[in-house]
C-alpha cells in the first residue's frame, strides 16, 4: 500500500479574464512548492473550484497537473463528481495522465442513502485502476461520516485512505489507530500540529500554495520534538489562515499569490474579485508570517 507523508498542497485553478485554466501561472505555483519542498498536489478539489469548472476543463487540469509534476511528486487527482459515470471518465483521465491516486467527495445535492455512498466508493475503486482517498468534507457535501462508516469503507482493499477536512480529531485519531495501513490526511491546516499529535504523517491544504515553507518548518520541528517552535510555526500560519477566511478563503489565496508575483486571475463567478483594501489587509498578514 503506497505512503503518503508529508505537505500536500490543494492547488488553485489559474485562470485568465475568459474563465479559461493559465497553465502558465499553474505551471509557476507548482514549481514554487516543489522548490518548496512539498510531497505532492492535491488537484481539482475545493480550492481548485472544481465544482465551477467544465467538466472538460476538469479533465484538461488534472492532465496539465500530471504533465507539469511529470512524476517528480505525487499528484492526487479529486474525481468527485455527481454521478459515479463522471467521476469515473475523470478516473480514467487521471489514471491516463499518471496521476498516483484518485479521491473524491461523497456525491451530494440529492439525498443519498448511506448504502448509495458506500456503493460509489467502491464503484470508483473498481473501475479507477488507482488508489482511492474518501474525501470527507462535511461542511460543504453536506454529508457525515459516522467514524464506522469510514473504518467499513477504508476497509475495502481499493481504498487507500481518507482526507479529514474536519475538525473532529477523535475521529482522525480512531482512524489512524484503526486502520493502521491506511492513509489519513489531515484537512484543515490551522490543527496540522493538533493532527500530528494524534499519528497523522500527511496533510492536504489549500493555504500550502502560499506558505508550503512554514508548514514543512512546523512538520520537521514536530519531528524533532522541538514543541515550542512547531507551536510557534502554527501560531503564525493561523494569524494568516485569520485574515484568509475573513475575507473569503479562495478569491485571498488567490490574491497571496499574486501579491507573491504569480497572477492566477480571479476566482471563477460568483466568486467576486478582491477589492483593494483586501489586498492591503494580505499584505500586512505576509509581512507578518515572515517576520521572524
Ligand atoms: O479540496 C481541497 O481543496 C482541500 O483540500 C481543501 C482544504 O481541506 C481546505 N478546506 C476548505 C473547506 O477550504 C483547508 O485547507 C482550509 O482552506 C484551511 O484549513 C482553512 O480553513
Amino acid at each position: 500500500m503506497k505512503r503518503f507523508e508529508g505537505i500536500y498542497p490543494a492547488i488553485i485553478t489559474p485562470i485568465d479574464e475568459m474563465e479559461q485554466i493559465n497553465e502558465k501561472a499553474l505551471a509557476q505555483v507548482i514549481e514554487r512548492s516543489v522548490a518548496q519542498g512539498v510531497a505532492g498536489f492535491y488537484v481539482s478539489g475545493s480550492t481548485g473550484e472544481s465544482f465551477l469548472l467544465r467538466d472538460e476543463q476538469r479533465a484538461q487540469l488534472i492532465r496539465a497537473v500530471c504533465e507539469i509534476v511529470g512524476g517528480r511528486r505525487d499528484v492526487i487527482a479529486n474525481i468527485g463528481a455527481f454521478s459515479t459515470k463522471g467521476s469515473i471518465e475523470l478516473a480514467h483521465v487521471a489514471a491516463k495522465s499518471g496521476a498516483t491516486a484518485v479521491s473524491a467527495v461523497p456525491p451530494f445535492y440529492f439525498p443519498y442513502s448511506k448504502q448509495e455512498i458506500v456503493q460509489y466508493y467502491f464503484d470508483i475503486a473498481k473501475a479507477a485502476g488507482l488508489p482511492v482517498i474518501i474525501y470527507n468534507i462535511p461542511k460543504m457535501s453536506g454529508v457525515s461520516f459516522k467514524t464506522g462508516e469510514l473504518i467499513e469503507l477504508l476497509a475495502h482493499e481499493g481504498i487507500a485512505g481518507v482526507k479529514q477536512t474536519t475538525m473532529d480529531l477523535m475521529q482522525t485519531e480512531t482512524l489512524v489507530r484503526t486502520c493502521g495501513n491506511k492513509a489519513v490526511f489531515n484537512g484543515h491546516d490551522e490543527i496540522l500540529l493538533p493532527a500530528l499529535s494524534v499519528g497523522v504523517k500527511a496533510s492536504i491544504g489549500s493555504t500550502f500554495s502560499i506558505m508550503a515553507d512554514v508548514f514543512i518548518r512546523l512538520m520537521k520541528a514536530f519531528d524533532a520534538k522541538d514543541m515550542e517552535r512547531a507551536r510557534y510555526l502554527q501560531g503564525k500560519a493561523n494569524a494568516m489562515i485569520k485574515t484568509l477566511l475573513e475575507i473569503g478563503i479562495f478569491p485571498a489565496i488567490k490574491g497571496v499569490l499574486k501579491l507573491q508575483g504569480i497572477d492566477c486571475g480571479n476566482c471563477i463567478k460568483p466568486f467576486q474579485p478582491l477589492k483593494t483594501a483586501d489586498y492591503d489587509k494580505l499584505e500586512k498578514a505576509l509581512a507578518d508570517l515572515y517576520d521572524g
